[in-house]
């Protein structure tokens, strides 16, 4: 029996203690939670998906991940808070019962765990991944823009040395191809695709990396209006929302466009609190308001993704 010692979900915790976490949650709640090992990262560390529901046959899922982007620390903290909450609620809660009865969320708590791990040891602000580039002292891909998404023709560099570097090629990291791997070895299961990151307060949807919208623009409009006003009912905080290229900036190879490309209807980006004043140093003393607004409105969106 692991334990997962000194984690807290009121705190950033390193990857060390969110990997004892993992063992832990999936030990404690073997009826509602599986763990599975999707690949390793460029330093060899091991990348789990959580498995969240009820064992049924054919259950359509959602997948959500987190800590694509090295210093958005409150994006691991949120992916732990959401997998608690529905281990948490499942038995007390008829809307969280009847979402893990009919849904299998796959969470993935850190994309990029080499970068995490380094934000804790060297550099608070690194964002990429920690792979090398031959020719280049430089480190690192942005997993963000290293999806086949009309890779590398916008918003990005093929710098090594840039922060928005695409990478060689299209799933070049170890990260983004067990990423893309799983995914396809899903697609017939998953019906939703979440990306959380940090920060500006928006749910965006395709498209980033071309300003044409995509074929349930309007459906994916309403949807993400619904879930930005559930979000503020319980603190005010106000998000905005509307397709990535028109609503943050144009940007190629994200995930969330890829997803959609594989033909996941119901693909976002949410960018979590704040909107600049901590920006990537949200202090921990926000991480519940933050996690628990953020949590109605994947749970809205849940709900709806399952009516349709
Ligand atoms: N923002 C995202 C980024 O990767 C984004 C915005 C979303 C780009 C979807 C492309 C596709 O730049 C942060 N904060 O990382
Ligand atoms: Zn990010």
């Amino acid at each position: 029996h692991t334990r997962a010692s000194g984690h807290s979900y009121t705190k950033y915790n390193n990857w060390e203690t969110i990997e004892a976490w993992i063992q832990q949650v999936a030990n404690d709640n073997p009826d509602l939670v599986s763990k599975r090992v999707i690949g390793t990262t460029f330093e060899g560390r091991n990348m789990y998906v959580l498995k969240i529901g009820k064992d049924r046959p054919n259950k359509p899922a959602f997948f959500i991940d987190c800590g694509f982007h090295a210093r958005e620390w409150i994006s691991p903290a949120f992916c732990q808070w959401f997998v608690r909450e529905a281990v948490r609620t499942y038995k007390q809660e008829i809307h969280m019962k009847r979402l893990l009865d009919e849904l299998d969320f796959y969470v993935l708590p850190v994309v990029n765990i080499d970068g995490y791990v380094y934000t804790w040891a060297k550099d608070r602000m690194w964002r990429k991944t920690r792979s090398t580039t031959a020719g280049s002292s430089c480190f690192g891909v942005d997993p963000n823009r290293n999806f086949d998404a009309g890779w590398c023709e916008v918003g990005a560099s093929r710098s090594p040395c840039s922060d928005t570097y695409c990478g060689p090629t299209p799933e070049s990291e170890k990260e983004t191809k067990a990423l893309a791997d799983f995914i396809r070895q899903n697609l017939s299961s998953i019906k939703a695709y979440l990306t959380v990151h940090s920060y500006s307060q928006m749910m965006l949807y395709p498209y980033s990396y071309d300003y044409k919208l995509p074929e349930n623009y309007e459906e994916l409009n309403a949807l993400v209006k619904g879930a930005a006003k559930e979000l503020s009912t319980l603190h005010g905080t106000k998000y905005t929302y509307g397709p990535g290229a028109t609503t943050i900036y144009p940007a190629a190879g994200g995930s969330d466009d890829w997803a959609y490309d594989q033909g996941i209807k119901y693909s976002f980006t949410f960018e979590l609190r704040d909107k600049g004043f901590f920006g990537f140093l949200l202090p921990e003393s926000q991480i519940r308001q933050t996690c628990e607004e953020t949590m109605l409105a994947v749970k809205y969106i849940a709900n709806y993704v399952l009516e349709h």
